[in-house]
């Protein structure tokens, strides 16, 4: 990576060079259920730690969805045991994860001598390592290890740029949510040109569904249904649909292809009577507060919470607290 001045404002970019630094041994991960950017963001800073001679391993709170296995480096990480490890590990790195409550299992694996560094790029993103790499101003996690890959003279490869601009192409729907800077594009256009395959990343990430799942999608379709002047749209997926693997697609996109609607909601059954709700907005209504109303969080445009209750009483709630922000 070309080693000028950085492309983004990041005001521990000392520290964090410090911590990387400093360390031998790194641990790195992202939180619960993590997702591409997360996957993808630890992945390629491992390598570049190991570029620079130091041991890295990426140790996820469950298993990573094989949706990213064609990113070299996917069959080598690990899940969290039960039994954490005897020794700690002595610097850990949390990706794209807003708190410490929400790395699960993980948590087992630090102890009073661990340092800690977040990258992050939630709006909502709490201080909680020694180091804090965190700005909402960047597209995605993955783009932060990029601006710190650079910052530290890592000279990219087509392996760790792949990686990089999977994670961007995840967090931005393919360049297209409001959280892609100019920056972003910047990033990308280097990524592509250090040898990112992106028509082949675009193709894994986006048409990579297996037939049960896709017919599985037609009747998450068939359950949505519009509220508020039809400009809420709402999918419910039962237990026994994510049963059947309709975990992997990310219906909730599909509820703001309905030209008058403003915020798309899923609710997802994640055992009887506890939902995992996804919710984005197209353009105006700052879903991230609606999620935070009932503890949960992320961006303004996606976010998400978890309810308990029937699916009545549990739509009902979102949507009065949506109709307050319409
Ligand atoms: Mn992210």
């Amino acid at each position: 990576m070309p080693r000028k001045k950085s492309l983004i404002d990041l005001p521990e970019l000392p520290a964090a060079l410090a911590f990387v630094r400093s360390g031998k041994r790194f641990l790195l991960t992202s939180h619960v259920n993590c997702d591409g950017d997360g996957v993808a963001g630890c992945l390629a800073l491992q390598n570049i730690l190991r570029s620079l001679g130091k041991s890295a391993t990426v140790v996820l709170p469950d298993p990573p969805n094989p949706q990213y296995d064609f990113l070299e480096g996917w069959a080598q990480i690990e899940t969290a045991d039960s039994q954490p490890p005897a020794s700690k590990s002595k610097h850990l790195v949390v990706l794209d994860c807003p708190a410490l409550t929400r790395i699960g299992r993980i948590e087992e694996y630090i102890d009073k001598g661990t340092k800690v560094m977040v990258l992050d790029h939630h709006q909502d993103s709490l201080p909680f390592g020694h180091v804090n790499l965190t700005t909402p101003q960047s597209s995605s996690s993955s783009e932060l290890v990029y601006h710190l890959g650079s910052a530290l003279g890592f000279q990219l490869t087509p392996t760790v740029a792949e990686q990089i601009y999977m994670g961007i192409l995840f967090d931005t729907g393919g360049f297209r949510y409001a959280l892609t800077t100019p920056t972003t594009l910047e990033v990308g256009a280097q990524l592509v040109r250090a040898g990112a395959r992106l028509d082949l990343v675009a193709d894994r990430l986006f048409n990579n569904q297996s037939l049960p799942v896709l017919k599985l999608l037609g009747r998450a379709l068939e359950s949505l249904q519009l509220y508020c002047g039809d400009r809420v749209a709402v999918v419910h997926l039962s237990h026994a649909d994510l049963d059947g693997g309709m975990d992997h697609i990310d219906v909730v996109n599909y509820g703001l292809m309905v030209q008058s609607v403003e915020v798309s909601v899923a609710l997802k059954e994640e055992t009887p009577r506890r939902y995992r709700v996804s919710l984005r907005s197209r353009q105006r209504v700052d879903v991230r507060q609606i999620a935070a109303a009932f503890g949960g969080g992320g961006h303004a445009r996606a976010s998400g919470c978890r309810l308990e209750g029937d699916v009545q009483q549990v739509r009902r709630q979102l949507l009065a607290e949506i109709e307050k922000h319409l």
